[in-house]
C-alpha cells in the first residue's frame, strides 16, 4: 500500500506548502507583490532600463523553467529507480554517445541563448543620441560626489553649475523628466560605480578613463544613488539623491546653484573629503 501513503504524503506537502505561500502573500504590501512579479527588481523610472528589467524578468523564467525540468527528472528517477531490497549497485549507464552529446550541447544552446538576450538589451541600453538635452558631468572622489551640469550654451543658466557632496553631506543630483540626459563620468581616485537603482543601469567611474552613458528619466520622483563599486573605508556613504522633476523646477534648482557661486566646472574636487580621524574616546575603547 506505498502508493497510496505517497499519495496523501505528497497531498498534504501541497496543502501546506500552497497554505505558507499564501500566508507568505497575505502579509505583503501591493507594492511587495508588485516587486516579486519583477523578481525583486524596484519601480522602473528610465527608458533605458526596460530592456534591463526584460533580459532580467526572462533569465529567471528560463532558469526556472530549466530548474523545474531538471528537478522533475531528478525526482522521477529517484521514485522511478529507487533500491528495491535487491541490494547491489543498480544498472551504470556509460559512454552513451546521444547522452553526452545532449549534455553537452543543451548548455551551449542555452548560453547562446541567454549571450543573444544580453547583447540586445546592452545595445538598447548603451544607444547614445546625436543631441542629449542635458549634459552633466559627475566626479566621483573618495567618499562622495561632484555634478557639473554644462549649461554654459543654455540661455536659461548661461553657465556651468556644480554641485559638490561631501562625507558628511549626501549631493543631490536633479534631472529633468522626460528630457535625455547625458552622463560623463570620471574618477578623481580610485574605481568608482555610478549606480541609480531604479534606472537598471550602472557604470564604473574608472580614473583615466573617462566613460559616458545616456539616458531618460520617464517617472517623476526621489529615488537614491550609490556607488556599486566597494572603493575603500567609507564606500558606504558614497550616495546621492536623485530628484527627477519637471523642466521649470530643473532650471530653478540650477538658477539657485549660480546664485549661490557655484559655477564652473569641478574636475578634481577642491575639498577631497578627508578620513574622519577617531576621536580621543573612540581611541581609548580600542
Ligand atoms: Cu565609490
Amino acid at each position: 500500500m506505498i502508493p497510496h501513503r505517497t499519495g496523501r504524503a505528497a497531498r498534504r506537502w501541497l496543502i501546506g506548502t500552497t497554505a505558507a505561500g499564501v500566508v507568505l502573500l497575505a502579509g505583503c504590501s501591493q507594492e511587495q507583490t508588485e516587486q516579486w512579479g519583477r523578481f525583486g527588481l524596484p519601480t522602473l523610472a528610465s527608458d533605458q532600463g526596460q530592456a534591463i528589467g526584460d533580459l532580467w524578468v526572462g533569465a529567471w523564467i528560463a532558469s526556472l523553467a530549466v530548474g523545474v525540468f531538471v528537478w522533475g527528472l531528478i525526482g522521477w528517477v529517484v521514485v522511478r529507480y529507487r533500491a528495491r531490497h535487491t541490494g547491489g549497485v543498480p544498472k551504470q549507464t556509460r559512454y552513451n554517445l546521444p547522452i553526452e552529446l545532449l549534455y553537452t550541447l543543451v548548455p551551449f544552446l542555452i548560453i547562446g541563448v541567454l549571450f543573444f538576450f544580453t547583447v540586445r538589451a546592452q545595445d538598447t541600453v548603451n544607444r547614445k543620441v546625436d543631441q542629449p538635452d542635458v549634459t552633466i558631468n559627475v566626479v566621483g572622489q573618495k567618499w562622495s560626489w561632484t555634478f557639473n551640469y554644462m549649461e554654459a550654451d543654455d540661455a536659461r543658466v548661461g553657465a556651468v553649475v556644480h554641485e559638490a557632496g561631501t562625507i558628511e553631506r549626501t549631493p543631490d543630483l536633479y534631472l529633468p523628466v522626460g528630457k535625455t540626459v547625458r552622463f560623463n563620468l570620471q574618477s578623481a581616485d580610485v574605481i568608482h560605480s555610478f549606480w541609480i537603482p531604479n534606472f537598471y543601469y550602472k557604470l564604473d567611474v574608472i580614473p583615466g578613463h573617462p566613460n559616458s552613458f545616456d539616458v531618460t528619466p520617464t517617472e517623476k520622483g526621489e529615488y537614491l544613488g550609490k556607488c556599486a563599486e566597494f572603493c575603500g573605508t567609507y564606500h558606504s556613504a558614497m550616495l546621492f539623491n536623485v530628484k527627477v522633476v519637471d523642466e521649470a523646477q530643473y532650471y530653478a534648482y540650477l538658477d539657485g546653484l549660480k546664485s549661490k557661486g557655484q559655477t564652473g566646472e569641478i574636475t578634481i574636487p577642491s575639498k577631497v573629503t578627508a578620513i574622519p580621524v577617531p576621536s580621543r574616546s573612540e581611541e581609548e575603547h580600542r
